[in-house]
């Protein structure tokens, strides 16, 4: 069994799991298989087998809940047990039938590991009214499992009826009455393989929380309401980001008027920046045939992660997953001399992978996805300096957008898989170090990854976590010395040799996509100024001051403020809803009063400010905001 800590918290998460496994027999099937029990960071899970008839749903969660409770307040008593290798295979064979336990225990002991069972237990003069409508089939398996033990350990068990035996050698709580009954609930049910092997039996997992007490538990459940709200798979469509159809089909979004103004100033916004740096925009198609991926190696190496071919006359296709080929051979297209180096070639790509259906997530894991993608060919002497660039530009973004909370990887091959990586130890062995060089020169805090390395070489990826499920990358900068050699890429150096440029892959947002969806999350959707979609809502209060409404708004608009009057019949108060609803960052109110002095009154959607302004001062700081991209 695996390493554990001995807190008291973790006892307790762990003797739940077994009251979970009790509850489960009492009120839902009594002979259920049972396997695997840990304790997690919020709790703990077992993963069940219920017989056809008897599979639990969500429906059944709650008399489960209510009988753990129940458990939990009966004061049970645990006894740990020690038996020998031959006794271990009576009572898991014998007295419980669990086939997985026993599949277990077969390895623990291949492993040198002695076994214990730990036993739930009441006082048997209270078990008729303990166990009063409880299955009767329960209560006889358990009888037969109490007189066993009770002859077999008559100190131990004499007076006591077991009520839930278990293989186990955690530590656990001594009584039940050490577990606050308020401070655990069941959060769901889910699927898991046997072993997490999908060619293995597909079992039951119940979740449940815990944590030492009520206070503690009802703060986790704020913080997971409080993720879920963030969660911008809720928040897209209230604000019509975009959209996904089957007929358009899984993991393919459609970006809605909203989701496509964003994604145009993200666009913007990094093209200003890219392009300052020396960038080469180009355009190229989003398909290439089978043998330009061949020649670039993710025929062998990244075609699990390709659409199938498809054939046009005599070529065979494949939409790309990845446009590095594509950029070589802009790249081959020249000649290019030593003094031509860096060549920076740069373009917002789309691309197509074939993600697994169970990990496509809205916009953070599609299948079509737009990268803001650039190939830099540099000399060996200019990896340094442009890599610096790069990671100096990533930490650039990230402040312009005010985001804290990422995390930087160094990701490196795993030597021993020759399979997924192109193979040339000498060639790894310079990257990575290189990097590593090249990060500690920097400063920058990382960790390191074994296996995440894209085939071709090591890289640097920017981790985050959303709001729901595990970290992703959104940045990634990574070196290359295996492409530019498949595609024979060449420049003339300074003696007038011929040599191979050394190639730097790196996506700053990653792909619109994946940033986009962090961006929701982390801004819960109170966007800066400069990138909502609807900047300035104008709301006359009445009738008559819509001719002035309509002014302020071509006022705004020859300024490209995206902007809208209100004409609705609804009332005013109706109106602010409506546009707070919208998170607009400003909403103009107009009437009589603003007429008359060519003003405005504002109210601001993030600090809930309201002030009067006159439509000039409002349309000067207006465009300031915007154009300095203020957060
Ligand atoms: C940077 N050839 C390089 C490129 O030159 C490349 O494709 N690298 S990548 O495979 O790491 O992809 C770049 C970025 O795309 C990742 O860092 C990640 O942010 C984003 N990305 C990858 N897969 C998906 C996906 N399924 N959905 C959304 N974004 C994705
Ligand atoms: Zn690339």
């Amino acid at each position: 069994m695996s390493n554990h800590e001995d807190t008291p918290l973790f006892r307790q998460r762990h003797t739940l799991a077994h009251v979970l496994a009790e509850a489960v027999q009492r009120v839902q099937q009594w002979d259920v298989e049972v396997a695997i029990w840990p304790a997690i960071d919020n709790g703990l899970y077992y993963d069940f087998l219920f017989s056809e008839e008897k599979q639990i749903w969500e429906d059944d969660l709650k008399k489960v809940q209510d009988q753990m409770v129940k458990i939990v307040k009966e004061n049970q008593e645990l006894i740990r047990i020690d038996v020998s290798a031959e006794d271990s295979d009576y009572f898991v064979n014998q007295l419980m039938k669990q086939k997985y336990k026993d599949e277990m225990r077969r390895e623990f002991l291949a492993d040198g590991e002695s076994i214990s069972f730990y036993v739930n237990t009441i006082a048997e003069a209270a078990k008729d009214r303990v166990l009063e409508w409880i299955d009767e089939n329960y209560i006889k398996y358990y009888g037969g499992i109490t007189k066993y033990l009770q002859e077999k350990f008559p100190d131990k068990f004499a007076g006591k009826f077991a009520t839930f035996l278990d293989m186990c050698e955690w530590p656990h709580v001594e009584n039940t009455k050490e577990i606050d009954p308020k401070a655990f609930q069941i959060d769901k049910l889910a699927w898991a393989y046997w072993r997490g092997n999908s060619n293995n039996v597909m079992m039951t997992r119940i979740y449940v929380w815990a944590f030492e007490d009520k206070e503690h538990l009802k703060a986790y459940a704020e913080e997971v309401e409080e993720a879920k709200r963030r969660d911008h798979r809720k928040l897209w469509k209230d604000l019509s980001i975009f959209m996904s159809h089957d007929l358009v089909g899984k993991g393919m979004p459609l970006w809605l008027p909203n989701g496509a103004v964003i994604r145009k100033q993200l666009e913007n916004y990094i093209y200003e920046k890219e392009r300052n740096m020396g960038y080469m925009h180009v355009y190229t198609p989003c398909v290439g045939t089978v043998d330009l991926y061949k020649t670039s190696g993710h025929w062998d190496h990244y075609q699990e992660n390709m659409f199938p071919s498809m054939k046009v006359d005599e070529e065979e296709f494949v939409l790309r997953p990845m446009n590095c080929p594509h950029h070589m051979l802009i790249y081959a297209n020249d000649l290019r001399s030593y003094r031509d180096l860096p060549i920076r070639i740069w373009e917002f790509a789309t691309d197509f992978r074939y993600e697994a259906s169970g990990v496509v997530k809205w916009l953070e894991r599609v299948r079509c996805m737009c990268q803001n993608d650039a190939h830099l060919f540099v000399r060996p002497d200019q990896i340094w300096e442009e890599f610096k660039k790069v990671v100096t530009l990533i930490l650039d973004v990230y402040k312009d957008f005010g985001l804290t909370n990422y995390k930087f990887r160094l990701s490196l091959r795993d030597p021993a898989d020759k399979e997924k990586y192109f193979d040339d130890d000498q060639m790894w062995n310079e990257a990575e170090n290189k990097l590593r060089e090249v990060l500690n020169e920097f400063g920058c805090p990382y960790t390191e990854a074994i296996w995440e390395a894209a085939f071709y070489g090591p890289k640097l990826d920017v981790e985050v976590k959303p709001a729901v499920g595990p970290e992703v990358t959104l940045s990634t900068c990574q070196l290359d010395f295996l492409l530019p050699r498949r595609f024979k890429l060449e420049y003339t150096d300074k003696d007038g040799e011929k040599k191979t440029p050394v190639v730097i892959h790196r996506a700053i947002f990653g792909t619109f996509d994946r940033f986009t969806a962090f961006l929701l999350e982390e801004t819960k959707w109170v966007f800066p100024f400069w990138l909502a979609p609807e900047q300035v809502k104008i709301l006359p209060v009445a009738d008559p001051f819509i001719d002035y409404a309509n002014k302020v708004c071509e006022d705004l608009r020859k300024e490209n403020i995206r902007v809208s009057v209100d004409t609705s019949a609804d009332s005013l108060n109706k109106k602010i809803r409506n546009a707070e609803l919208m998170k607009v960052p400003y909403i103009l109110i107009v009437g009589e009063k603003e007429v008359n002095s060519n003003g405005v009154s504002v109210r601001v959607f993030k600090t809930k400010e309201q002030y009067e302004q006159s439509e000039t001062e409002f349309i000067k700081a207006a465009v300031e905001k915007r154009d300095t991209r203020a957060l």
